[in-house]
């Protein structure tokens, strides 16, 4: 490794200890525990996806994702949407910068929002194809500081399975990432199903990423910029995760794996109550019959990342609920500044042996990423 260890230690009692010579007992058991930050939601573009999403932008419609295309894609450089399309398309110039600054040692990068998942199908196939090229080209040149989750284009089931192998067996990227709802159509439809029976058959986690909510759940959305972030995004991803547990998702793919960002888009605060309801549905026919319970699936196919999300007591709720191997660390960058999202995790209220896991283990298990 090139990188300076010292950059990605996390207890500062180590450096310490280590130029003090005779370090105590309890300095070594820290020592131990020294982490790697590794940021596991972290947004890119390229140059191409970016026009194309310019031209979607200045086409005829209203979808709720007009109003981030607009701003970013169709934007002068020294606004705020500009300055986020420059930070988007940077990877090698100020984005490590921060990461040298903040001590991060890792970003898992991926295509940003809406992907590949707002054009037809066969551009959406070229494009996440070249997105996934040059996201194993970036990784190759920084195979300690970049891992990747790869694009794929929803509206073309099959050959997105076929460019998901590709993915995982040629270019040996970390993970898939996915936009929720493609032209308003959810996962558990089976037309999609050969993109679960593949991300399940490589072993490799999907991480649901928002999008803004889809057509049909957008007027209330409209008003207070509660399009995005604010709210619909965590609205319209959760909708998204309910959908593939009451909808047998899992009794037919029960080793896929999904994460989740922003705590979990607070699916499992609702743990209880779906369990209650589900057997109300199930018992009056509204929805087929489940192997398990809604917090069972969630809790054995489910990881959530803490993008966007820097309260402490929704941690704790979320490792009292989920436990401390499901739980990941994720900044969000760019939409999302590195140093307040470090000093979160650095603060939390957690042992040193979670922090690592939060930090580190977790990202390397779920995401097959290289010590
Ligand atoms: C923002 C946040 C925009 C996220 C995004 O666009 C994503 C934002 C794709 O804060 O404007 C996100 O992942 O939370
Ligand atoms: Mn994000």
């Amino acid at each position: 490794m090139t990188i300076d260890r010292r950059t990605f230690v996390g207890a500062a009692s180590l450096a310490l200890s280590g130029a003090l010579g005779a370090a105590s007992a309890a300095e070594k058991a820290k020592a131990a525990v020294a982490y790697r930050r590794i940021a596991t939601e972290e947004a890119f573009s390229i140059p191409e996806v970016a026009e194309a999403l310019r031209g979607v932008s200045r086409a005829p419609g209203n979808s709720l994702d007009l109003y981030l295309l607009r701003s970013i894609y169709d934007s002068a450089a020294d606004t705020s949407g500009g300055r986020l399309r420059t930070a988007l398309l940077d990877l090698e110039g100020v984005r490590m910068q921060e990461m040298d600054a903040n001590g991060v040692a890792v970003q898992l990068l991926s295509l940003t929002a809406p992907g590949v998942q707002m054009f037809d199908a066969d551009a959406a196939v070229e494009l996440a194809i070249l997105a996934n090229d040059r996201l194993a080209e970036v990784i190759a040149r920084h195979p300690t500081r970049f891992a990747g989750l790869a694009s794929f284009p929803p509206q073309a089931p099959k050959r997105a399975a076929q460019e998901m192998k590709r993915v995982i067996e040629r270019l040996k990227l970390n993970g898939f990432i996915v936009n929720s709802h493609t032209n308003s159509e959810y996962l558990d439809d089976p037309k999609f199903w050969p993109i679960l029976e593949a991300a399940e058959g490589l072993d490799a986690c999907l991480y649901i990423h928002p999008r803004a909510p889809s057509e049909g759940m957008d007027v209330p959305f409209r008003h207070y910029g509660m399009d995005g972030a604010l709210w619909g995004y965590g609205m319209e991803t959760g909708t998204h995760a309910v959908r593939l547990i009451l909808g047998g998702v899992f009794d037919r793919f029960p080793k896929l794996k999904i994460c989740l960002g922003h705590m979990g888009e607070a699916v499992h605060f609702w743990l209880w109550r779906l369990d209650f309801m589900a057997e109300r549905m199930q018992a009056g026919g509204r929805m087929a019959k489940l192997q398990l319970k809604p917090s069972e699936y969630f809790k054995r196919n489910f990881v959530i990342t803490t993008s966007g999300q820097e309260s402490h007591a929704a941690l704790e709720y979320s490792l009292q609920v989920l436990g401390a191997d499901n739980v990941l660390w994720a900044i969000d960058y760019p939409y999302q500044p590195t140093s307040p999202a470090v000093a979160f995790m650095d603060s939390a209220p957690v042992t040193d042996e979670v922090k690592h896991k939060l930090y580190q283990g977790n990202a390397e298990r779920i995401f097959h990423i290289r010590a």
